[in-house]
Order: structure tokens, then sequence, then C-alpha cells
């Protein structure tokens, strides 16, 4: 009998005691970010608990509402948006939220306020809800530099200041992937426990990829570095072999299968959208932080992802992110000015 592989199996590495073992590193540590990231975890209990029960629960349908970028609104979306906010004022730890689905950026009243600013896209992929696609949650965290009044400046920074960032997928398994600046790890939840256990710990992104993930229905638009990789994808000039293509359409669902099998993920500008589709706080920054974390890259066309600094909060980016040879090349055709028409 393997007593060790015994004892492993039920020694369990729950995304609690992880954060609390990774906070005894630091004897100054007041527990702060363990009660802050306890919040954001219960938050996707919640939001992973109501997506499961949404075809029963007839949560799918339009709740008559808009979100900031004029999308329709799904059920799911608005309570999404309702738990996170709940969860994070009620953690005492906030003091600016930004969400994806709100307008303007919350300001927490000093009474419940805390160091931390969140900025969270409470359901990304919204758009694949009824048929049953993985969707997320992603988040990114920052922290208020000195005690002082917080303003809209204190979100506007670039990613690479971030301290923490993560998602949460709502698919086949409910997989929470964080990184607090150390590495990626990832934790599944176990239903009957209602705990995410580490099951995909210090997660390294492959050095190169076979995988390329785009939509194509958006080629007739794209600038002259995208459409010759992508070309360079399907039809491979060094002898290698042809990259296949995934496209799930659901930013999480994407980036999660890039982060483990590699291969890089693309929105990039086309004519129609020049600053791209996917929004720098709280999908571009967050999950070019884990890819930096897990050893890739993250790319804008222009610079390092995490070096933009965002004008406003719902601001936009074309994005290039996966592993870090597949990046290298792309970030080649736009510095030999493939973009020229
Ligand atoms: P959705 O519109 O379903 O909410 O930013 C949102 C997002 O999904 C991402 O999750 C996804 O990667 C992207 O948009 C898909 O956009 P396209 O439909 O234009 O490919």
């Amino acid at each position: 009998m393997d007593h060790a592989a015994d004892a492993y199996r039920t020694d369990l590495m729950t995304i609690t005691r992880y954060v609390l073992n990774e906070q005894s590193k630091y004897p100054e540590s007041r527990g702060d970010f363990s009660i802050l990231l306890n919040h954001i975890v219960l938050g996707c209990k919640f939001v992973c608990s109501a997506v499961n029960k949404a075809g029963l629960a007839k949560l799918i349908g339009l709740a008559g509402e808009t979100n900031v970028q004029g999308e329709e609104q799904k059920k799911l979306d608005v309570l999404s948006n309702e738990v996170f906010v709940k969860a994070l004022i009620s953690s005492g730890r906030t003091c600016i939220l930004v969400s994806e689905e709100d307008e303007e950026a919350t300001f927490v009243k000093p009474s419940q306020r805390g160091r931390y600013i969140v900025v969270f896209d409470p359901l990304d992929g919204s758009s694949n809800i009824d048929c049953g696609v993985s969707i997320g949650t992603i988040f990114g965290i920052y922290t208020l530099k000195d005690a002082r009044e917080p303003t809209l400046d204190d979100v506007l920074q670039p990613g690479k200041n971030m301290l923490a960032a993560g998602y949460c997928m709502y698919g086949s398994s409910c997989t929470f992937v964080l990184s607090t600046g150390s590495g990626v790890n990832g934790f599944t939840l176990d239903p009957s426990l209602g705990e995410f256990i580490l099951t995909h710990p210090d997660i390294k992104i492959p050095q190169k990829g076979k995988i390329y993930s785009v939509n194509e229905g958006n080629a007739k638009n794209w600038d002259g570095p995208t459409a010759k990789y992508v070309e360079k994808c399907k039809f491979p000039n060094d002898g290698s072999s042809p990259k296949s293509l995934r496209y799930i359409g659901s930013m999480v669902a994407d980036v999660h299968r890039t982060l483990l099998y590699g291969g890089i993920f693309l929105y990039p500008a086309d004519k129609k959208s020049p600053n791209g589709k996917l929004r720098v706080l709280y999908e571009v920054f967050p999950m070019s932080f884990l890819m930096e974390q897990a050893g890739g890259q993250a790319f804008t066309g222009k610079q390092r992802a995490l070096d933009l600094v965002p004008n406003k909060i719902h601001e936009r980016s074309p994005i290039f992110l996966g592993s870090y040879d597949d990046v290298e090349e792309i970030k080649a055709l736009y510095a030999a000015g493939e973009n020229k028409e």
C-alpha cells in the first residue's frame, strides 16, 4: 500500500491554505490580502453555482438593460456583478472597484474602506451563456500606494503595477487560476467539499505552441502583421507543421487552453475596431500578468501589454498573448514594419 500517496490525497492544499502559507512568508502581513481573496473566491463559488443552475432556474434571458458598451445584459451578468460588488465591499479591504458592467468606478465609503483596488469582469464571454460554453470571471488587484483619499488615477496604472491577477473558469470543472506575482497556480473546485484544491501547481506555458486562437471572421479588416502571422500559422515557410486553430470566443476559456497547452491567443486591432475589442483593465492586464508569470509574453502590437498606461477605465487594446516564442514572432513582424499597406 502506498501510504505516501494516501497521505498526499488526504492532505489537501486548499486555496485558503495556500494563501495563508504565502502570507506567512511576510511576517509584517496583516492578512488583508487573504481576506480579500476569500471574498473573491466566495463570489466565484456563488457565480459557479448560478451558472450551473442557469437553465434550471430560468436565469437565462435578457434583464432588459444594456451595459456600458451598449451590449445586452443577461441576467447572469447582472447577478454576477451584484455578487462581486457586494462581496468585495463587505470584505472591508477595498477602496475602488472597476467592473465591466458599471459605467463609473465605485469608490467605497470610508467606513468600509481598505487599501486594495479591484478591477474585474464578473462574467466574461457572456454571449456563450445560452449554449453552455465555458465562461469566467477575470480580476486584477492593485494597492493604494499611501493612506490618502483614492482617486481615479489610482486605477489608471500600468498592468505591471498589479499585485495579483486571476480568473475563474466556469467550464466542465470550475477552475481558479491565480498569480500573486511569483508564478501561477491553478485550483479546481471540489463541489462535494465546496473548496478549491491546488491541482495545477506552478503552471508554466510551453515555450512554443501548436495552436493559434483568433476570430478569423475579422480577417478582411486585419492589419499587415496580423494577416501575415496567421498566414504563417497556416502555411509555415520554415518546414514546420501548420498550427491548429482553436477559437471558443470566450476569453477565459481560450486563454486557459493557451496557458496549459501553449500557443497564441490574438484579439488584434482591425479597420473597424482600431483598438481591438478587449478591455485593458479587466481583460488584457490580468491575462497578460498571468502569461508573463507563467513564462509567456503579452504584446499589444506596439509594446509590452503590461507597460500600457490606460487613460480611461473601459479602454480597449489589441492583444497578442501566449507562448514566448510565438509572441516573439508577431513582435518581429510588427518591428519589421509589416503594417505598411
Ligand atoms: P463576449 O463578447 O461573449 O462577452 O470581451 C468579451 C468577449 O466575449 C471575450 O470573452 C471573447 O474573447 C471575445 O469577446 C469574443 O469576441 P468575438 O465574438 O468578436 O470573437
